[in-house]
Formats: C-alpha cells, sequence, structure tokens
C-alpha cells in the first residue's frame, strides 16, 4: 500500500524560503514515488511579507504543495497543531513531518527517517547531537552554547539520556502518535520549543517507540530568525511544570505521604493505648500495628492502585507486609545500634563547622540515615515483592 506522507512546513515571514524549500522537498519527493504519495503543506500565519502569495503561486507550478492559511498568529505549537488535523483529515496522511521552511533540516534525511518508520518507530527525531548531526560552525558562541548546554540541562532535568535532542523541530511521526498526543497539547504548549518538548514527553510517556536520525543543521539563508530570551524561559517554565507534575503523581511521593501518615497514626494510637491498657509493651506493639494496617490498607488503595489486591490475596499479602515493615524496623536498629557502638548516639558527640557556626549532630545523622535507609526497603521491598508487578 503506498503511504501518504505530509511534510508539514509553518511559515511567518518566508516569502524569500517558500520556493526553495519546495523545490529541495519536490527532488527527495520523486525519489520516494514507487512507494509513499508525498505532500507539503504550508501552514501561514498571515505572514505581512506575502508568503502566503507566493505558496499560491507555487500550488500552480507544484501539484504536491499545500497551504493552509490561519487567521491570526498564533505561534509554532498552534499552527502545528492545525496542521496535523489538517493533513490527517483533509489529506489523509499516514505519516506526518515537522519541518523548517528556513531548509535548515536537510530533506535527504527524509528516507532514512521513513525507514525508521517502516523499522517500528512511531516517532523519529532529526537528531544535531549524536555522531553524524551537528550545529552550525558559523553560529556565535551563545548560540552554540544555549543549544548544546540547554539539550543537556534538559536530559538531566528529564532524567532522561536516551534522547540526545529534546527540542529539534525535524521530525517523522505516525498518524496513531498524531491522534494520541494533538488533543493532550493544550495552549500553554503553543509558544517556542515548549510544543516540541511537550510532544516528545508525552509520546515517551504514552510508551511509543522514539528513534534518532541524524542530520547536520545549517543556518538560515534568507528571513529572520523568531527566537528569542522568551523561548528559553518559557522552555524552563515548562520544563518544571512538567516534572512537577511527574513527581505530584508518582508512586514515590504517594509512599512517603502514607508513611508519613503512618507515622502519625502510630504516634496518637500509642497515646490513647497507654492509657487504655495496663501494659505499655501491649500499648507500643498495637501502636505499630495499628500504622502498619493503615499503611496496608492505603498503600493498596492509592500508592499501588494500579497493581491492587484481590480480596483472597489479602490475609497473605498482609502478612508479608507485616515482615517487610519489620525488616525496616530491623535496619533502623541496627543502623542506631552501629551509630551507638562507634560513635556513640547519645553522648551527641557534635562537631563544629566554625566559619559558618554550623554543628552537626551526628545522633541526628544515623537517625536520618536509618529512616532513608528503612524507606529505600520498604519500597523496594512494598513495589517487588507486596504489590509486585504482574
Ligand atoms: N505559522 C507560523 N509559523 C511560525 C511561527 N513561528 C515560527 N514559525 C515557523 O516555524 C519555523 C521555525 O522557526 P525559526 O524562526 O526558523 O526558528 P528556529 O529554527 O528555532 O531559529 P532560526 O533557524 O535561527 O530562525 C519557521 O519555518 C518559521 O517560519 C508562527 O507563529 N506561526
Ligand atoms: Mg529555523
Amino acid at each position: 500500500m503506498i503511504k501518504r506522507v505530509v511534510v508539514i512546513i509553518p511559515t511567518y515571514n518566508e516569502s524569500g524560503n517558500v520556493a526553495p524549500v519546495s523545490h529541495a522537498l519536490g527532488k527527495i519527493f520523486a525519489t520516494l514515488k514507487s512507494q509513499y504519495d508525498p505532500l507539503i503543506l504550508f501552514v501561514d500565519d498571515q505572514s505581512p511579507d506575502g508568503t502566503s502569495k507566493i505558496i499560491k503561486n507555487l500550488i500552480k507550478k507544484y501539484s504536491y504543495v499545500k497551504l493552509l492559511e490561519n487567521k491570526r498568529k498564533g505561534g509554532l505549537g498552534h499552527a502545528y497543531k492545525k496542521g496535523m488535523i489538517y493533513a490527517l483529515d483533509k489529506l489523509k496522511a499516514d505519516i506526518v513531518f515537522e519541518f523548517d521552511a528556513d531548509l535548515s533540516h536537510d530533506p535527504s534525511k527524509i528516507p532514512l527517517m521513513l525507514s525508521a518508520i517502516e523499522s517500528g518507530s512511531q516517532l523519529v527525531l532529526g537528531s544535531r547531537y549524536m555522531t553524524g548531526g551537528g550545529i552550525p560552525n558559523n553560529w556565535p558562541w551563545y548560540r552554540k552554547f544555549l543549544s548544546v548546554i540547554g539539550n543537556i540541562f534538559i536530559r538531566v532535568l528529564m532524567g532522561n539520556f536516551k534522547i540526545r535532542d529534546w527540542t529539534t523541530g525535524y521530525r517523522a511521526i505516525t498518524r496513531d502518535v498524531v491522534e494520541k498526543i494533538v488533543p493532550e497539547l493544550s495552549h500553554h504548549a503553543f509558544q517556542g520549543y515548549t510544543w516540541q518538548i511537550g510532544f516528545l514527553v508525552k509520546t515517551l510517556q504514552s510508551g511509543y517507540t522514539v528513534t534518532e536520525v541524524p542530520f547536520y543543521f545549517r543556518d538560515r539563508e534568507q528571513g529572520a530568525s523568531k527566537l528569542g530570551p522568551e523561548y528559553i524561559i518559557n522552555t524552563m517554565r515548562y520544563i518544571m511544570k512538567v516534572r512537577l507534575s511527574q513527581l505530584l503523581h508518582s508512586r514515590l511521593l504517594k509512599f512517603v505521604i502514607v508513611g508519613g501518615s503512618g507515622a502519625a497514626i502510630q504516634f496518637i494510637a500509642l497515646h490513647f493505648y497507654r492509657r487504655a491498657l495496663p501494659s505499655f509493651q501491649l500499648a507500643f506493639f498495637l501502636a505499630i500495628e495499628t500504622a502498619v494496617l493503615s499503611n496496608f490498607i492505603w498503600n493498596n488503595a492509592w500508592t499501588f492502585k494500579d497493581r491492587k489486591l484481590k480480596p483472597t490475596q489479602i490475609p497473605g499479602k498482609f502478612f508479608q507486609f507485616n515482615l517487610a515493615s519489620g525488616g525496616s524496623i530491623l535496619i533502623q536498629q541496627t543502623i542506631a545500634f552501629l551509630g551507638e557502638k562507634f560513635i556513640g548516639l547519645y553522648t551527641l558527640f557534635t562537631f563544629q563547622l566554625s566559619t559558618f557556626n554550623f554543628s552537626l549532630d551526628t545522633g541526628a545523622m544515623f537517625a536520618v540515615t536509618g529512616i532513608l535507609v528503612g524507606m529505600f526497603w520498604n519500597f523496594f521491598a512494598y513495589s517487588h515483592i507486596v504489590w509486585k508487578k504482574k
């Protein structure tokens, strides 16, 4: 079956570029004819320099050129969103490309990106930061610095080192991904690089296969760059927002909240049991057990709700949960014991960093270490034993 490929090119004041880019893409399209039916879709936002008039003349010359006109300038993401919906609905695209009008994106990489899709990728990135790719030598140092350091920064913040070029605007995307991801991107993601990063983050989160193909980014020769300082600020703000919302929805945070509430419950329960019961030992034990029960219920209903236990499993798993929690108490006791033996937990040995007039209590240090190691064990045991993945 011959597949429809639509190369989407947003334009804003690109009058000098639309003819050369159409010509260059036409040459590549000619080599694809046996397998693909390729088109260019320009998405113009009423460019004041008459870009759309030139495109309308190109349409008379090249049958593979199409134009979508927006009523107002809405940013790169907005243009892509409109363009993708049009490409899928009206042009029946199987695969779309994101492509810049300024010929920065080497069109000769299109066949390679298409074969990556044939091999199972659902999003293919044209990547500047891998062997075989690169950025222009003549870029001023600050633009090189921003591009390279910016991408490293994003990799660190996202905690993902597999993807090398997060901001690239050269991409091949399958219909499935467009249908799933585009409706999820709100108007917050329409400015600058946030569209590109947001699209990539959501595609990865949805479990699609993303691969990279290297290319050399060519500097634009015609027209002006739309890149400004607000791009950088918007990008950083967007990444922080994404990471924060990931943290708020993460299992680890829920686990910490449940654990913290458990500690509070244990404390309060002990207070009441001590009044009600003759034996301190018994009150102490019951208080722990109350907290363990509450933790078990909340972890099952919330932290691990995607792996919720069947009613028949509950007794056995609750026993396991008790053992795991006991293990964590044992770890904490051991660390406290070692702390006392080698440093003397109760001597409140402090060492002074006189310059800062700052004192560190090693006893507290051991307590914190004990709690952290205990928590680490708990999280491990819960996610790998009690609520292990099916
Ligand atoms: N329709 C539309 N296109 C836009 C808008 N902003 C940018 N573009 C287009 O998106 C593409 C990428 O923008 P560029 O200005 O080249 O940004 P860049 O590639 O990061 O920077 P330079 O290559 O240095 O200019 C170009 O084809 C622009 O014409 C917009 O608001 N609406
Ligand atoms: Mg460009």
